[in-house]
């Protein structure tokens, strides 16, 4: 398949001012006419044809200005015409199926309803079109259907018209008065009830609000209303962002590949992330759906009123929307456990992305399938880059900036160097070097050593940004450092400051310290790279203690259990270190001044994937029993003060406060300690909580607990739960992820068994990821070291790719980071890639990521 390369970028020769499409809409059936006005485009080279992109389509009736013609051929896919003089009506008729859509890109059916996913290139399976974001069209929309079958006709932008037709159909029109490129359009047709409501804008306009469900489903959706009028009001007040229709649709539906669909006005989610009730979501659920919310609404102008120029301009939207997030949600939920929560993912999926043969920069040069570049890398490193510019600017300048941006580019296609533009001419920055954050990949490390001489502290910074495919040599990169000089005796600083490290290697001195002071660096994780500091373990258990940059103090105690860590896997037991680990571990279970939240981050140990991305050669096997020791003795050791925490929380009553979502955190994150220790005591325990839960955070806590341990209390409560929660689709995930991630030894028998079972499908990409993302992502079952893990993920993706390879080919890189671990598992995990290889009929998707992966 053809590579596409970012340099190849040339505008498209028409414009399409008007885009009039019309369905004839049936599960099995749909007739789509599109009438496209084409116009030359002056500002592109002149071309004799016009190409339309189509995938899978198959040509019905073909008219140039109303009359039948003969100037276009089948390219492919693509259908091409030949059109002289400079203006023309084309009209296109398309029939298309989608009862068979299983890869739920373009108009698929979902549970009796009809509805599409258009980004990025899923127009082109609804009709011919030049399927690009740089194409930017006015849509009317037509669609008519039966009634009983499809009383709700949804598109984007305002309901024109609408009234009865023949034979028990109806029809409606939508226009959307804002250009848009194919990717945000959207339909969607079913029989759906809405939970309404309004918003008024600060101009004072009043915008409808809805969220389509099925029926049962409309008592979940209160927090997802809520999360939307809190996303609008944050976005006038944070960055001046107004919203620009009259109504603002949001539908949930059930099958879907993303997690939802920023449409024009007409917002598709997976229900995953609309629903929720304290019966049925955990608190990380109804996090995750205000997140959601937000990010997508935010995509109006991020993204939609902005659009970008070409796919390789992904993260313009994406960084830019997930950074809009993430502030949205440290403003909701408070900052400092929300940072720690990014940067766990930032660096348990980008990291790992950035040091493999998957790393690419955060505005790539080149792909085959777009599909496979919607990464972490181009949506969480995206956000972190452009949240660096706001660390150096400062947020009243960076807001300059924005404002710039918006005001400049609205109603365009733009490039990331159009909003790095904006930031410097807005906020003030010069960003000549920075730009290397956008065309480098891999992740830059910072070496850090402070050395005291008289009353001179000097610290020295060095950094490399390591070798990634297709990219050897590498640029120093801006690298901006919040860092605090401590005094030890005091436990104080003399306030923090923003150091830039820009060149490779550089040293920094301060003055009037009489005693040699401690280095907290990289506070609040002021720029995603991995700092290795050569600091003394007492100043980790220091700063663990005392720093009073949350995050910082964060990072000390897990600073200090990585190195004990990855010391226990190579073979050496430190004893001093770890009873060091304990003294740190039970000041924060004791620390008054804590709230439980942040307590709870402060408890959790890194993660077995960061861990490996420590060393070279990583061996999962001892990696996960290492961690485990350490979690049983920490469980054995501090027993009771364990016992008490979780006695204690249980007793603070279920709501939505911090203090109870506090409370629930601490509560099962005792259980985990305290089942690696003492199995059946423990047991007990969780089964307690289990029946005394009156939420899922709590019930689900429990039962994560009891699925890792070989006791009567889990076969039970597994039944229970099953039983209680049948045929409730989001809460059945949560069954087979559970057991899927769970710590029990024979975990890969129940996932096999798993899926027999009659609820499991691979025609749900919900379930398909609870069921085997849950095992790829859990180590002990994964990197079992028979392989016997490696080849279950791989037969996945084998039978998968006929049916939805857009998933499929996520699945590739649990295979693919074979180099960063053990010969034996290495050679496992590169034989079941080259299985894959070898099948003649894969998807670009799939074939794309494992040549990549065995590069
Ligand atoms: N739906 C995806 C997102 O919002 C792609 N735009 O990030
Ligand atoms: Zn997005």
């Amino acid at each position: 398949p053809a590579i596409i390369q970012r340099k190849d970028y040339k505008p498209f020769p028409w414009l399409i001012p008007q885009t009039h499409l019309s369905f004839e809409l049936g599960l099995e059936k749909t007739r789509v006419t599109a009438t496209l006005t084409v116009e030359r485009n002056p500002e592109a080279e002149a071309s004799p044809t016009i190409r339309l992109n189509g995938d899978g389509l198959k040509l019905g009736e073909f008219k140039c200005d109303g009359a039948k013609c003969s100037g276009h051929t089948m390219d492919g896919d693509d259908l091409v015409v030949t059109l002289e003089g400079d203006s023309h009506t084309l009209t296109i008729v398309t029939e298309i199926d989608p009862s068979q859509n299983t890869q739920l890109m373009g108009l698929f059916a979902s549970g009796g309803m009809l509805c599409t996913q258009c980004e990025a290139e899923g127009f082109r399976r609804i009709t011919f079109f030049p399927d690009r974001p740089d194409v930017l069209s006015t849509y009317t929309v037509r669609m008519s259907a039966p009634n009983a079958e499809f009383p709700v006709l949804l598109s984007n932008g305002n309901n024109t018209d609408s009234g009865e037709g023949e034979g028990g159909t109806h029809w409606a029109e939508w226009h959307d008065p804002w250009p848009k490129p194919s990717y945000l359009f959207a339909l969607v047709a079913g029989d759906l009830v809405a939970n309404s409501d309004s918003f008024t804008t600060m101009s004072g306009r009043e915008v409808t609000l809805n969220i389509y469900v099925r029926d049962g489903d409309l008592p979940r959706t209160e927090h997802a209303m809520e999360s939307l009028k809190k996303s609008m009001v944050w976005d006038e007040e944070t960055f001046g962002r107004e919203y620009d229709l009259d109504l603002f649709n949001i539908v949930a539906v059930s099958d879907f590949n993303m997690g939802a669909m920023e449409n024009k006005g007409l917002n598709i989610f997976n229900t995953k992330y609309v629903l929720a009730d304290p019966e049925t979501a955990t608190d990380g659920n109804f996090d995750a759906v205000e997140g959601v919310i937000a990010h997508e609404y935010f995509h109006n102008w991020s993204g939609n009123r902005i659009t970008c120029r070409d796919w390789f301009q992904l993260s313009l939207k994406e960084g830019f929307t997930v950074l809009r997030d993430q502030l949205f949600s440290q403003d909701m939920q408070g900052e400092a456990v929300k940072r720690i929560e990014d940067v766990r993912v930032l660096r348990s999926v980008q990291f790992p992305e950035d040091s493999g043969p998957l790393a690419h920069p955060i505005r790539p040069d080149s792909y085959r399938e777009i599909s496979n570049f919607y990464t972490s890398t181009i949506y969480n490193k995206g956000a972190e880059v452009i949240r660096m510019m706001r660390t150096m600017a400062g947020p009243d300048a960076f807001r300059k900036g924005t404002d710039l941006y918006f005001g400049r580019h609205d109603g365009e296609a733009a490039t990331c160097e159009d909003f790095v533009r904006s930031m410097e001419d807005g906020a003030g920055l010069e960003l000549e070097q920075f730009r290397r954050w956008y065309s480098q990949a891999g992740t830059p490390v910072v070496e850090a050593v402070l050395v005291h001489d008289g009353d001179t502290a000097a610290l020295t910074l060095k950094q490399t940004v390591p070798p990634t495919p297709g990219q050897v040599e590498k640029q120093p990169m801006p690298i901006p450092l919040r860092i605090a000089l401590f005094d030890r005796a005091t436990a104080t600083h003399r306030g923090e400051e923003l150091v830039m490290l820009t060149d490779a290697e550089q040293t920094f001195t301060y003055e009037g310290f009489a005693e040699k002071p401690v280095l907290s660096i990289n506070r609040g994780f002021s720029a995603p790279v991995t700092v290795r500091r050569d600091i003394p373990q007492d100043e980790l258990v220091f700063l663990a203690a005392n720093d009073d940059d949350p995050f910082a103090r964060y990072e000390a105690m897990q600073d200090l259990v990585t190195d004990y860590l990855t010391q226990v896997a190579a073979g050496s037991q430190d004893d001093a270190m770890r009873a060091a680990i304990g003294e740190a571990f039970a000041a924060i279970m004791q620390d008054g001044d804590l709230e439980d939240a942040m307590r709870g981050e402060l408890m959790i140990l890194p993660g077995e994937t960061y861990l490996a991305e420590q060393v070279d050669a990583a061996d999962p096997g001892r990696i996960h029993e290492a961690r485990q020791g350490l979690k049983a003795w920490l469980g054995e050791t501090f027993g009771d003060q364990l016992r008490a925490l979780h006695d204690r929380a249980n007793n603070v009553p279920y709501g939505q406060s911090a203090e109870a979502r506090g409370a629930r955190k601490v509560k099962t994150l005792a259980l985990t300690f305290l089942a690696a220790a003492d199995a059946d005591g423990t047991a007990k325990r969780a089964a307690g909580q289990y029946d005394a839960a009156d939420n899922m955070t709590d019930r689900q806590g429990a039962l994560m607990v009891l699925a890792g341990l070989n006791s009567p209390e889990r076969t039970a409560r597994l039944m229970d739960f099953y039983n209680r929660y049948r045929g409730d689709e989001l809460t059945i995930d949560k069954w087979f992820a559970t057991q899927a991630a769970s710590l029990h030894p024979n975990v890969i028998e129940h996932v096999k068994a798993l899926a027999e079972h009659p609820d499991f499908t691979m025609r749900n990409p919900n379930r398909v990821r609870s069921l085997y993302m849950a095992f790829a992502a859990n180590p002990q079952g994964f990197h079992a070291p028979d392989g016997s893990g490696y080849k279950l993920i791989a037969d996945v993706i084998l039978a998968l790719d006929p049916i939805n390879p857009q998933t499929a080919a996520r699945f590739v890189p649990y295979l693919g980071r074979f180099r960063r671990i053990e010969a034996g598992r290495a050679k496992l995990m590169r034989a079941e890639l080259e299985r894959i290889a070898a099948s003649p009929t894969l998807s670009r998707d799939t074939h794309e990521q494992v040549s990549r992966s065995l590069g």
